[in-house]
């Protein structure tokens, strides 16, 4: 991969997109190799997956404007197909996923930002939907997940607009989860990552794919759901350590079984 890398530490991976001199701009190649870097992510099983953009000025300025100015329409389908399917493995994938914003999130590089489950971003980080200004729209699941996220009334204004907001508008309306100091981004998904990976790792993957089918399903159906994952940790082991633990007044030791 030339433009994607992955470190471990310890049971965490940090997927970074490192294109700088482009501010991490995605293209073609670069949204395959994000694909193909969570696919040997999944089958690898870390506790969780950080996602950032190389250099202090960009998380990712967006998909490529000059690759696709040159597409014709089913060729930016595919793009836009391509595009999905890679976030679909961060969404969809059973780790946590969180982005590490550390500079400019526009467009593509917001839908990145969505498509995490957790955002965290540094102060001079700056979100926006920039594509109505280019005569396109958000095609990377922006137009399906803001409005999840924030609620229509916001997301349509965002998009409508292209508006480019601060960290601290993005955290005020609910687009990230918290703000770091700048060059702390990072560092501050880290110790999220600690956080979760003190806790049942099965636990977290069931917890996260229930919470995911809230947005897909009603209520009951979403209940009904909830009780079978909820009845299927008590086939673990980690579910009886957890339990144990607490009643031996110690910390449990997950084994992730
Ligand atoms: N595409 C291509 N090149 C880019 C992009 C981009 N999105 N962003 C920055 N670059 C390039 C610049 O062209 C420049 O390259 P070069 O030195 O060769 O001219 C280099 O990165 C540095 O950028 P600037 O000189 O422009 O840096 P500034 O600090 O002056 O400005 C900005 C930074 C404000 C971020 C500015 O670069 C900018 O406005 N970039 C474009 C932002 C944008 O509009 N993003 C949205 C793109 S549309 C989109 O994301 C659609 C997603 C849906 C489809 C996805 C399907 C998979």
């Amino acid at each position: 991969m030339n433009y994607v890398t992955i470190q471990h530490e310890d049971d965490v991976a940090v997927l970074t997109i490192d294109r700088q001199e482009k501010l991490n701009a995605l293209d073609r190649q670069v949204v395959e190799e994000i694909g193909q870097a969570l696919l040997e992510l999944e089958s690898e099983g870390p506790r969780a997956i950080i996602v950032t953009g190389a250099g202090e000025r960009a998380f990712i300025a967006g998909a490529d404007i000059r690759a696709m100015s040159m597409m014709e329409p089913l060729e930016a389908k595919r793009f836009s197909e391509i595009g999905h399917a890679a976030m679909a493995l961060l969404d969809r994938s059973p780790i946590p996923t969180i982005a590490a914003v550390n500079g400019y999130a526009l467009g593509g590089g917001c839908e990145v930002a969505l498509a995490c489950d957790i955002r965290i971003a540094a102060e001079n980080a700056t979100f926006g939907f920039p594509e109505v200004g280019l005569g396109i729209l958000p095609g990377m699941g922006g137009t399906q997940r803001l409005p999840r996220l924030i609620g229509p009334a916001l997301a349509k204004e965002l998009i409508f607009t292209g508006r480019r907001i601060s960290a601290g508008e993005a955290r005020e309306i609910g687009l990230v989860n918290r703000v770091v100091g700048e060059g702390e981004a990072l560092n501050a998904a880290r110790e999220l990552t600690a956080e979760i990976s003190a806790n049942g790792p099965l636990a977290v993957r069931h917890s996260k794919a229930a919470a995911n089918r809230s947005l897909d399903v009603d209520l009951i159906s979403g209940l009904e759901y909830e009780a079978d994952q909820f009845a299927l940790l008590f086939a673990t082991e980690d579910a009886r350590e957890g339990m144990n633990a607490f009643g031996e007044k110690r910390k449990p030791e997950f084994e992730g079984r």
